[in-house]
């Protein structure tokens, strides 16, 4: 059918390419991935969408490419010819763009550049979703909004600025319908395992399951402004829906340190005081940290309609009921309660 949307996403495997994947086939998109190609299968967050390109009426479809490989990007852009382009595809861990800083930069600075310079050359009218970071504005000064200047204190943080500043600069120069979604730290039960927040789930049901004594952590007293996936999914599409390109601010507004969300976390869990099981270990410091981070979005609830519906409190009891379920627990069952009363018509599998 010519008239079925297709949207292209990059890094469609990790946390928030799987979300967005359920929210774009639920509005009936044609939806086209990105996928690295491994040794192994590296897909599994999506693979309950997955259906044999061979069936009729498929619609996901992965394709292998990378984003430090323009050929591929080039390739896939002018074939699929997407209505709408979701770059989510990154290097995304902080504390390892300190030991691979080129590999970070490659792939998310010059990355999102060469998907920009494929957009223009194909001279498609495609819609391009930048995901920038909180982590450009390095904590300076709180709470930040769009306004706010970047001050990046890490590799991972300064490609974000790169990849930020060149999507604005497609926007202005050659007129291409881009926008940044500066998203704070968005968590869920598909977080990779090594975020802090889905280390610490994933530690506690571990020691509840018998598997683990200790937890190893770096710095507890870092805050960060702690919201829940799907709900920035859902601003993700409504950035690319808005009749003129722009950057938003998406964000709680709330703001907890990592010690406030293990303290929590350990409650809901019943295993008491954290302090009996988590011991730290400065490898897990960064040369360089963002002490606070603390969003201001009241842009998006203006011109979006946005408005977080999931503080660091409940998001901790959401993700502790779901890795209970994968550790063969049984869990306490506040997060599942939480998520049925909030979001009534859930268009992402809950895990
Ligand atoms: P994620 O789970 O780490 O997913 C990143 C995806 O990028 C993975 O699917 C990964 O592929 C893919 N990727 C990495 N290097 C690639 C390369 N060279 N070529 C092609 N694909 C590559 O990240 P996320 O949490 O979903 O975040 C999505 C985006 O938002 C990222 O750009 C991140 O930097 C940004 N962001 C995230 C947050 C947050 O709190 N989650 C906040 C602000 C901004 P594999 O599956 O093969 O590993
Ligand atoms: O660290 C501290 C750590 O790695 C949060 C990415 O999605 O959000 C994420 O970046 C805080 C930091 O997330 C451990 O030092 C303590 O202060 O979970 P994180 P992040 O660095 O904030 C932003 C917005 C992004 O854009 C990124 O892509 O927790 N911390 N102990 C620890 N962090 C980790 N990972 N592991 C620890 O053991």
């Amino acid at each position: 059918m010519d008239n079925v949307k297709k949207a292209l996403i990059t890094g469609i495997a990790g946390q928030d390419g799987s979300y967005l994947t359920e929210l774009l086939l639920s509005k009936g998109y044609e939806v086209y991935g990105i996928i690295r190609w491994d040794s192994i299968f590296t897909t599994q967050r999506i693979d309950h969408l997955y259906q044999d390109p061979h069936i009729k009426g498929t619609r996901l479809f992965l394709k292998h490419g990378d984003l430090t490989d323009s050929a591929s990007i080039i390739k896939l852009i002018t074939e699929i010819k997407p209505d709408e382009i979701y770059h989510l595809g990154a290097q995304s861990h902080v504390r390892v763009s300190f030991e691979m800083p080129e590999y970070t930069v490659n792939t998310n600075a010059l990355g999102t550049l060469r998907i920009l310079e494929a957009i223009r050359i194909s001279k498609l009218p495609i819609k391009f979703y930048m995901a920038a970071s909180s982590e450009m504005f390095g904590g300076i000064n709180s709470p930040q909004n769009e306004n706010t200047p970047f001050c990046p204190k890490s590799p991972y943080a300064c490609s974000k600025v790169f990849g930020y500043d060149i999507t604005k600069l497609y926007r202005e120069a050659y007129g291409i319908f881009a926008a940044n979604g500066i998203f704070y730290n968005h968590e869920s039960p598909r977080r990779g395992d090594t975020f802090v927040t889905k280390k610490i789930t994933r530690g506690i049901a571990r020691i509840k399951a018998g598997l683990d004594k200790k937890l190893y952590l770096g710095n507890l007293d870092a805050k960060r402004d702690w919201g829940f996936a799907p709900e920035y999914i859902e601003a993700m599409y409504s950035i690319l829906q808005q009749p003129k390109p722009d950057d938003f601010v998406i964000a709680t507004g709330e703001s907890c340190s990592v010690k406030g969300f293990l303290e929590k976390a350990f409650d809901y869990a019943g295993l008491g005081d954290y302090q009996q099981y988590v011991e730290i270990d400065p490898y897990y410091y960064r040369p360089s940290e963002v002490n606070v981070l603390i969003g201001d979005s009241s842009k998006a609830k203006e011109k979006l309609g946005w408005k977080s519906k999931i503080n660091f409190n409940e998001l901790a009891k959401i993700m502790i009921d779901a890795d209970f379920r994968k550790y063969g627990l049984t869990p306490p069952g506040e997060g599942d309660g939480i998520l049925k009363e909030k979001f009534p018509n859930r268009w992402w599998k809950v895990d």
